[in-house]
């Protein structure tokens, strides 16, 4: 019989392409879709017709218990949250009841279904709960044993999210596993996210519909690694017969600067200054400067490796934005 998958954050970057793998395995997947008035229904419905949707909420537990009742998953993944940092610092206590305690909700929903020996959890923790800070390991970068300072409210909430699954792994038996995710793009990043807000710009300064792009701080850096790669890394730790929790990431760090450099390299463009400006506004009141992931444990525990290389995710977003944005006329 088919395994049974039950994805929050079916709308998402990652709930894209989890479910495009785990339909290829032969997975029947049941994703959880919320608000009456959802756009992105339709368009999960046209592209993912195989997606068997719920309605519910992460902030809304009965809707949890009743998604569980419904899809009788043998795997959940737990993709949902508000996952903007910059936007974390406008809607704390909502980021704390959706990022933070949506987890809870989602544990509890699980713990009380009568069927907690038989579902695995994967719940989407990040590197943001490093926050850079205590950056002292040149060379080495994060891995699973690396101290936590996160942030931002967004950081904090996941923070939570991540001792909280542990605590139910410790105390309920339950076999549920954390990825601690470094950054992950790809063609479907949110437009709001800085790779995917620069290499629209770049698409659209390339066809002539922008002249500029604006943006916050030039001097971070990150780990930057392609999405499908990443949801591979999450499929096989629940594939394992002990949970645990694993850092994702792809050994390497790069600069916004860096990003710029490629993006407009990629439409024969050698230098950017002249169209991008500073503006404050998307500076945010505590930055993480840099972020590095130590991959070790997931490439020989999990068999994981990236695929896809810093100039690979680059050059396929700026063609994938270019080929969007020449069909469409706004
Ligand atoms: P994303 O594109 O922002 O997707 C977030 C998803 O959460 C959307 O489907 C959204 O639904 C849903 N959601 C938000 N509030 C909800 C609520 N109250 N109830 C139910 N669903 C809700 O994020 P992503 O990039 O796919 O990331 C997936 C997960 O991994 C997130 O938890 C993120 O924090 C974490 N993560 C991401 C990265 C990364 O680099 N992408 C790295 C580490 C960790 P709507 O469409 O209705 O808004
Ligand atoms: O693209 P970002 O918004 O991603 P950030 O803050 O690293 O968070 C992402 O990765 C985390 C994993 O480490 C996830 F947990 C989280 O859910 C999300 O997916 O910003 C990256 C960097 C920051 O330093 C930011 O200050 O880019 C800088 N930046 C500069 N200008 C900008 C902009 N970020 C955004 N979003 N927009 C700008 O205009």
């Amino acid at each position: 019989m088919a395994k049974k998958a039950l994805i929050t954050g079916i709308t998402g970057q990652d709930g894209y392409h989890l479910a495009e793998l785990l339909n290829k395995k032969g997975y029947e997947v049941f994703g959880i879709i919320r608000g009456q008035h959802n756009p992105k229904r339709i368009t999960v419905e046209r592209e993912q017709p195989f997606v068997k949707l719920i309605e519910g909420d992460l902030t809304d537990p009965s809707s949890l218990i009743r998604a569980v009742e419904l899809a009788q998953p043998d795997e959940v993944y737990n993709l949902a949250a508000i996952s903007h940092v910059g936007h974390s610092f406008k809607v704390p206590q909502l980021v704390a009841d959706v990022t933070g305690k949506g987890v809870l909700n989602m544990l509890e929903a699980i713990r009380l279904s009568g069927r907690a020996d038989q579902i695995r959890f994967y719940q989407a923790s990040t590197s943001e709960m490093f926050g850079g800070l205590d950056y002292n390991r040149p060379g080495l970068g994060y891995d699973e044993e690396a101290v936590f300072h996160p942030r931002s409210p967004y950081g904090v909430a996941k923070l939570y999210a991540h001792w909280i699954t542990k605590n139910y792994r410790e105390s309920y038996n339950m076999h549920a596993s954390c990825g601690i995710l470094f950054n992950h793009e790809g063609e479907r990043r949110g437009l709001e996210f800085v790779t995917r807000k620069i290499t629209n710009a770049v698409a659209r300064i390339h066809l002539g519909k922008q002249d500029h792009i604006e943006l916050g701080n030039l001097d971070a850096k990150r780990d930057w690694g392609y999405a499908g790669d990443y949801v591979e890394g999450m499929w096989r730790m629940l594939q394992q017969d002990e949970p645990g929790d694993y850092v994702l990431g792809t050994g390497e760090t790069h600069s916004i600067e860096e990003f710029l450099t490629e993006a407009f390299k990629a439409v024969g463009i050698d230098d950017w200054k002249p169209y991008v400006k500073q503006n404050p506004a998307f500076m945010r009141p505590a930055e993480v400067d840099i972020l590095l992931g130590n991959p070790a444990k997931a490439e020989t525990v999990l068999g994981w490796k990236r695929t896809v290389d810093f100039p690979g995710l680059v050059k396929l977003m700026v063609e994938n934005d270019i080929k969007i944005e020449s069909e469409s006329s706004k």
